[in-house]
């Protein structure tokens, strides 16, 4: 008879794992064990874990639907950033002990770090929105949350950035989305989403109008599972990514009289849907791209949740029991209306009943306080794309309105800013984020100061309409990728002081605070932020060629590049630095390095052109004798999750210097945070909530506060600083001259500078000054090594809040009320299948 064993001894996962991987090394790659590549090693490893993953995958959803409802939480996102999967499924299985005991005759002489190498990074994201999410992922299957990631399958994703001659280039970034070993295609799922065509009405017996779209394209959308291995196996969830797939592959007849590309062409045109995220919307071809995506994403998400709920429900009631659908940010914001097409249209229920229904299960979280961030799209898109959810939209706006109305009278201001709808005729366009507010029972910011924010600034007039729908969760991150794995150094000293249960209870990190006067842990500690430094010394010299030093201070300001950010700030506070050296002799406090990683959108030229201002600035300064290890630049290309991951175990400052107001919460803060780097930063984002948890001597706060900026605004005259401080008259001046771009156009940086002097919209001269002087408080602090590792440890163990866990929790109890799903029921016994194999 077969028993149920909860727990699996270690020798049996062993002799499982050793066949399943001596499987696909012969049956799978076809080669013998001894002529293995490092890739191929991989692939095999991955796939055996992956049966794992699947076999906890089957456990978890066995669990979901043995109980009589089980609300799924389904997150739609336009990216996820989840980084490489075998260590942290390794780890998450308890597999990677297991594997790195078992011996396979002939294996070539690889470490399991150079196999974990040569796993593909998915570069299905552009920043923090994707990473967020993939956060949230893990933490929900770690806490046993039935959470579902749905995306899409991108066939490039965001762009490989590489440096020539310092200025940014983008290259296809085939990751090979149809071949990473965690991925299983699901044809048996796959969904058909209509297109283009236009909208019939037509009476029914009734009398009633009836909505025919037709004349419709169809294309197909293909889901990708991957696991999403929650820590210690508790619950594996999936992430569900499309691809756009077409039937009409191939038209003979043009083939047949010599239109060779032609009879491929409207295949290509179809699947393009899914081969890169947030396509070039400089030109209008891309722009409609990008919402042909939205609609093809939540198209297939939203079937694919109905027909989950289908299967086990006769009507729609319980709809708002059992799903909740929580939007990341408003790229999925169509979803609201393809749910009211697909209930009426196809389900046949009724307006008022679909959209009772559809303002219970949606939630909405808004990421970006910057207006030209909030997205909307022509009306004359939908027209020619998506006829009918114009309609519906006109609708939803219609009734909406005449709510507004009964509140605010004719009051035009609020009703013009409330409105789903603007402007007339061909300029008409849709306004995603207030579609998103208004087919929502939820609206959450990401930081303290966000969320006050949306409701101050962004939206006050739907606040007041709705003050209950509005609330904060400000951001988490998982403390299994970001200490127990990319700081399994930092992570084993904390371990052995305070045990394992900071893995998934991060305030329990508290109790290190206790050892910053152990005398040996600080030594460790420290230690250890030395070796995290040689090891990022060592690949900064393999990717860029440039020797720096272990001893300098290293500062560290990696995120995606943008005006807001003021990566240009921190790069005129280096030039300062660098004329102090040459023209002063004034070394800085202590020698620094300053690190930059990130990447601009392919279309935005300024930030493009700080680019190459970092880069050539770098090397100048790197190059010049009369600098020596006082100050080196370096960007690293190509920033991605497995770059992060060297990077921020490494870093001694880190850079949260956004305008304040701007940022909405940042996650990269609470990394670097966690693993003892100090902040430099605006009161901004999580920043703030960062600075309280950790204790203002523990933090380097600095510049205008969002009020003051609101304040100085209207009357702001950058040109006046200029001329009145020489510290910034002489960076500018440098920039302005030949200094930087000696071999190339001299006024190759003459756009910044006449930014900065004319207009300087995100107040880059009004906080230098003060930037440059917390940057000389650090650099003194710095000096006082002990000091300087009390302070790191404090920041560790203040960051418990800053857990994703706790985010996750805060969602699933006020806004999601979800319950985690504990019972653990196992439904394969691997003890008689390892046996009987
Ligand atoms: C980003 C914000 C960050 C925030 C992440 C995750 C977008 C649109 N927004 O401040 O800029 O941390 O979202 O919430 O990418």
């Amino acid at each position: 008879m077969r028993k149920n064993k909860l727990e699996i001894s270690d020798e049996m996962k062993k002799a499982r794992l050793k066949l399943s991987i001596n499987h696909y090394i012969k049956y799978f790659l076809g080669k013998r064990t001894c002529e293995l590549t490092k890739e191929e090693a991989f692939y095999a490893i991955a796939l055996a874990v992956r049966e794992f993953a699947m076999d906890e995958l089957y456990n978890s959803m066995a669990r979901y639907n043995s109980r009589k409802s089980t609300k799924r939480i389904y997150y739609l996102s336009i990216e996820y950033l989840i980084g490489r999967s075998l260590e942290n499924n390794l780890h998450n299985l308890g597999l990677y002990n297991v594997l790195k005991d078992i011996k396979l005759d002939g294996f070539p002489d690889f470490s399991l770090e150079e196999i974990f190498d040569t796993e593909y990074d998915p570069a299905l994201g552009n920043g923090g929105l994707g990473r967020l999410a993939a956060c949230y992922l893990d933490s929900m299957a770690s806490l046993g949350i039935p959470g579902f990631g749905y995306g899409i399958n991108y066939q490039f994703g965001l762009f490989k950035q590489k440096f020539e001659n310092g200025w940014q280039v983008e290259q296809a970034d085939g990751w090979s989305a149809d071949s990473s070993p965690w991925e299983l295609a699901r044809a048996d799922r796959q969904v058909s989403i209509p297109l283009y065509g236009h909208v019939e009405t037509y009476k029914d017996a009734s009398g009633k109008d009836t909505f025919v779209w037709t004349n419709t394209h169809t294309l197909y959308g293909v889901p990708y599972d991957f696991p999403i291995v929650g820590y210690n196996g508790k619950a594996v969830n999936y992430l569900r990514l499309f691809s756009a797939k077409t039937d009409d592959e191939f038209d003979i007849d043009i083939f047949n009289n010599g239109g060779y590309i032609e009879a491929v062409e409207d295949k290509i045109k179809t699947e393009s849907i899914s081969k890169v995220l947030y396509p070039s919307d400089a030109i209008e071809a891309g722009k409609a791209l990008r919402l042909s995506q939205q609609y093809f994403f939540v198209s297939c998400a939203i079937q694919d949740i109905l027909r989950r709920f289908l299967e086990k429900n006769n009507d729609f009631d319980k709809l708002p029991q059992e799903v909740c659908i929580q939007l990341n940010d408003t790229h999925p914001a169509l979803a609201i209306v393809e749910m009211m097409r697909l209930l009426m249209d196809v389900y046949g229920q009724e307006w008022n009943d679909a959209w009772d229904i559809v303002t219970k299960v949606f939630a909405y979280t808004n990421h970006t306080l910057l207006p030209e961030a909030l997205e909307t799209w022509p009306a004359k898109y939908f027209a020619r794309m998506l006829p009918r959810h114009l309609q519906i939209i006109y609708e939803i706006n219609r009734r909406f309105m005449e709510f507004a109305r009964s509140k605010f009278g004719e009051n035009k201001e609020k009703l013009d800013k409330v409105s789903i709808v603007m402007g007339e005729g061909d300029a008409q366009i849709i306004r995603m984020a207030n579609l998103s507010i208004v087919g929502s029972f939820s609206v959450n910011g990401v930081a303290r100061i966000h969320s006050d924010l949306i409701k101050t600034s962004l939206v006050p007039e739907f606040y007041e309409l709705w003050p209950e729908k509005f609330s904060n969760v400000t951001n988490g991150i998982t403390p299994r990728r970001w200490l127990l794995h990319a700081n399994t150094y930092l992570a084993s000293i904390i371990s052995d002081k305070i045990g394992k249960d900071w893995i998934t209870h991060l305030e329990l990190l508290e109790k290190i605070a206790d050892f910053a006067d152990d005398a040996e842990f600080v030594h460790k500690f420290s230690k250890i932020k030395k070796i995290n430094k040689d090891i990022l010394r060592q690949e900064i010299f393999k990717r860029s060629n440039v020797a720096i030093n272990t001893k300098s201070m290293f500062v560290v300001q990696a995120k995606r590049i943008h005006e807001y950010k003021r990566q240009l700030m921190a790069i005129l506070q280096v030039i300062g630095d660098y004329l102090a050296i040459i023209r002063d002799h004034a070394r800085p406090i202590c020698p620094k390095t300053y690190i930059f990683a990130g990447k601009a959108a392919p279309s935005y030229t300024f930030a493009k052109l700080v680019i190459k201002l970092i880069n050539n600035v770098a090397s100048v300064v790197n190059n010049d004798s009369r600098v020596g290890d006082a100050l080196k630049v370096v960007f690293i290309p190509d920033y991605k999750v497995s770059v992060a991951e060297i990077l921020i175990p490494a870093a001694d400052i880190s850079l949260q210097i956004s305008t304040a107001g701007f940022e909405a919460s940042g996650t990269g803060n609470m990394k670097f945070a966690l693993n003892g780097a100090l902040t430099v930063g605006t009161y901004d984002g999580a920043n703030i909530e960062i600075r309280e948890a950790v204790g203002e001597d523990n933090f380097f706060l600095f510049g205008l506060r969002d009020e003051e900026i609101k304040k100085i605004r209207p009357t702001y005259t950058p040109r006046k600083i200029y001329e009145e401080s020489e510290y910034v008259k002489r960076i500018l001046n440098a920039v302005n001259s030949n200094m930087f771009c000696e071999k190339e156009s001299p006024t190759l940086f003459k756009p910044i500078f006449d930014e900065l002097l004319n207009r300087d919209y995100f107040f880059v001269l009004a906080d230098l000054e003060a930037f440059n002087e917390a940057m000389k408080k650090a650099e003194k602090s710095y000096l006082n090594q002990e000091e300087w590792t009390k302070k790191a440890i404090y920041n560790v163990a203040k960051m418990g809040y800053f857990s994703s866990d706790r985010a996750v929790l805060e969602y699933a109890k006020n806004i999601w009320h979800v319950e985690v799903v504990k019972d653990k029921v196992p439904v394969t016994d691997f003890e008689e299948e390892a046996k009987s194999a």
